[in-house]
């Protein structure tokens, strides 16, 4: 007798092991199914706007530094023409320029010879202004500052060499 009874408290005990084992794993099955999608979800989902955010403002820094490098080349070369004086001619028979503002004209003798640049009202005709130095030593550079105030066509020339270098100077 006191064997039998001792074997029900254990089978009940099993029986309830049992059960309570088989919720257990429904439980947790249900439970870890169901968290995963949810919590998985949100946090990917944050985390990649938070990411994106750092991008752009990293790229954003390096464009400032860009900025101030295209503002100062066009500002240099703004006023000032480049002529270049080689193998006995100008690299250009035609310079145009504006009305009522100032604005120079840089000769760069590359030649072996000496040069320099003259406008005059036309072929011919009367001086408007010349190159300092009015003569250029091979290898050296001069530069004419003037301002004209009447539209129109005016004609310039290397003084040492007129019928080889002369162009147009067209003032708009
Ligand atoms: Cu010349």
């Amino acid at each position: 007798m006191l064997k039998r009874l001792w074997i029900l408290p254990i089978l009940a005990i099993l029986a309830i092991a049992v059960v309570a084992a088989a919720c257990g794993d429904d439980n947790g099955e249900s439970t870890a199914t169901a968290t995963p999608p949810g919590a998985t979800g949100t946090p990917r989902a944050t985390a990649t706007p938070a990411a994106s955010p750092t991008g752009p403002a990293a790229t954003a820094t390096p464009a400032p530094t860009a900025t101030p490098a295209a503002t100062a080349t066009p500002a240099a070369g703004a006023g000032e023409i480049v002529v270049t004086a080689q193998a006995m001619a100008f690299d250009t028979n035609s310079i145009e320029v504006t009305a009522g503002q100032p604005f120079t004209i840089r000769v760069n003798n590359k030649d072996t010879a000496v040069h320099n640049l003259h406008i005059y009202t036309q072929k011919g005709g009367t001086s408007i202004a010349v190159t300092d130095p009015q003569a250029v030593s091979p290898g050296s550079t001069g530069t004419l500052t003037t301002t004209i105030t009447q539209p129109g066509e005016y004609y310039f020339q290397c003084d040492f060499h007129p019928e080889q270098m002369n162009g147009t100077l067209t003032v708009k």
